[in-house]
């Protein structure tokens, strides 16, 4: 009987790190009332030519047609070395999967950056820490080749210690353990 409960057990780990994009697991039951508000990010997988530095700051809205909206702003570094707050606006398109979206985003100013990306729930208690998680690219294999996730948390300090464990599975879950860099929050952006 032990033997068949390590089998699965292996059996189930081995699934959840496969890489694949197409395996990755997301919040069941997302409830995008109980995630909107204000989210620091605190951790950041970059992307290929990242964009967002730190003081990355996100606010989720449901509009009163019960889509998501967001806006973010975050230190970026454009044309090379100007360093400025970057005023970003988003907009979610939903997907059969209620944690699946796509999300497009532009800047305030024309000369920030445009995207349409996905935005992944991983997992959230929707009161403390989110995670988020987008591939931009994905190989031939099934693996993502450029993706990109931040750690989101309710509070600019930090995740809660409790939080952490939880999180980390999710990292290694989504093989992206080891990649993640801490996000400051020093007030670069409160005067704008
Ligand atoms: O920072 O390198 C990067 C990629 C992120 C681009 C998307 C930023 C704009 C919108 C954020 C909205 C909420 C997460």
């Amino acid at each position: 009987m032990l033997r068949y409960v390590v089998a699965l057990c292996l059996l189930a780990l081995s699934w959840a790190q496969d890489c694949q994009v197409a395996n990755v697991q997301v919040m069941q039951n997302f409830d995008r009332t109980r995630y909107a508000g204000t989210w620091y990010a605190v951790a950041k997988k970059d992307p290929e030519g990242l964009f967002l530095i730190d003081n990355i700051v996100a606010q989720f809205t449901i509009q009163e047609d019960g889509k998501m909206t967001a806006t973010a702003k975050g230190r970026v570094i454009i044309l090379n070395n100007w360093e400025m707050c970057a005023d970003m606006l988003a907009t979610f398109e939903e997907t059969p999967d209620p944690a699946k979206f796509r999300m497009k985003y532009w800047g305030a100013a024309s000369y920030l950056q445009t995207g349409n990306d996905d935005h992944w729930v991983i997992d959230t208690d929707y009161d403390n820490y989110a995670i988020h998680y987008s591939c931009r690219l994905v190989d031939s294999d099934g693996t993502c080749l450029d993706s990109y996730s931040f750690i989101f948390s309710r509070y600019p300090t930090g995740l809660r210690t409790e939080d952490q464990h939880n999180v980390n599975q999710k990292k290694l879950d989504l093989c992206l353990l080891g990649k993640y860099r801490r996000v400051a929050h020093t007030a670069f952006c409160e005067s704008s």
